[in-house]
């Protein structure tokens, strides 16, 4: 069996992760995670990607929001309200657990690897679920009237102002975490997550970039783009505010320099010819994943395809 790494944001990237760990024995799956979003907040170290991976594996996610944690209580939020703080990032009570646990290891001296790996202990998740870095890398949106982080963006914000261009603010200083051996996978998965803010902040990484672009025809791009439209997140809205079409072809655009293979939906199959004569294989499978079966069946036709490819 080949080694599988999957590079991976939050809500989409999670899905095919819960997944692909259904399918494949710990040993042969690794999922690295964006850690673009992460912030400071109320002076808990968060971060969104990692907790969404680690809360759906856990089965203990929160499905109809796609963050936080399921049976969910927000004492501490209306507590903070009426003393005045700060409340438009809602951390749940559960949730806020993760938050502090994280942020004290942190404290101590751990790196983000080895918290994650604490965190998956102590959730009884059996999954190498590691951050892209160990260094800061910092998502701003630059909109039309001013940069934006990537939280007031999403959150405070809800993703309303026009997007012009991304900043990844710490991206010369930080590497791939050196934790992961790319050399040892036989197959890299772009998940389908935002490829702005989700993925390239991964694929821009120094020790990873040129490897990708070296290794296309290890990499495989699983199209965050359904019949022509994002399934969740604001994939869609930005790239109609970059003059960009929302469409598969757009998507395989986007990784040219990056993958050979991409999975489209069948919904998107009149688009096939024009991705074929950018140089991409293909492969057609149903890529909605609305409950735990159709995310094991896409993980593995994926599997199946990329096993005797
Ligand atoms: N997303 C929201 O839309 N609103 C929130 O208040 C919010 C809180 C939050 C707390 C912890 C956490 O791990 C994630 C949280 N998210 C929230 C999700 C998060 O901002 C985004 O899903 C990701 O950054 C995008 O991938």
């Amino acid at each position: 069996m080949k080694n599988y790494l999957l590079l991976c944001g939050g809500v989409g990237g999670a899905k095919l992760a819960l997944g692909f760990s259904k399918i494949l024995p710990n040993s042969n799956l690794t999922i690295a995670v964006n850690t673009g979003d992460d912030f400071n907040h109320l002076g808990l170290k968060i971060c969104p990607d990692l907790d969404t991976v680690l809360y759906t594996l856990a089965n203990q996610s929160d499905l109809s929001k796609g963050w936080g944690r399921s049976n969910e209580s927000w004492e501490m939020l209306a507590a903070l309200k009426k003393l005045g703080g700060e409340t438009w990032f809602q951390l749940g009570d559960k949730d806020l657990a993760t938050h502090i646990i994280r942020t004290q290891l942190l404290a101590n001296g751990k790196n983000l690897s080895e918290i994650t790996q604490e965190l998956c202990d102590r959730f009884g998740v059996n999954a190498n679920i590691l951050p892209m870095s160990h260094e800061p890398v910092e998502t701003y949106i630059q909109t039309q009237n001013r940069l934006l982080s990537f939280q007031e963006y999403f959150v405070k914000f809800k993703c309303d102002p026009p997007v012009t261009d991304f900043v990844f603010k710490g991206l010369d200083k930080a590497v791939f975490n050196p934790s992961i051996n790319l050399t040892l996978f036989d197959e890299i998965i772009v998940c389908p997550s935002n490829p702005f803010v989700s993925i390239n902040p991964i694929i821009q990484l120094d020790g990873i970039n040129q490897y990708l672009k070296s290794n296309t025809h290890k990499v495989s791009v699983v199209s965050p783009i359904v019949n022509s439209k994002s399934l969740k997140g604001p994939t869609s809205k930005i790239m109609t505010e970059l003059g960009l079409d929302v469409s598969v072809n757009a998507i395989a655009d986007f990784y040219m320099d990056y993958a050979k293979t991409i999975f489209v939906d069948s919904l998107d199959s009149h688009q096939l010819h024009q991705i074929h004569d950018k140089g991409f294989e293909t492969h057609t499978t149903p890529l909605v994943m609305n409950n735990l079966e159709s995310k094991i069946q896409l993980a593995q036709s994926i599997f199946n395809y990329l096993e005797t490819k």
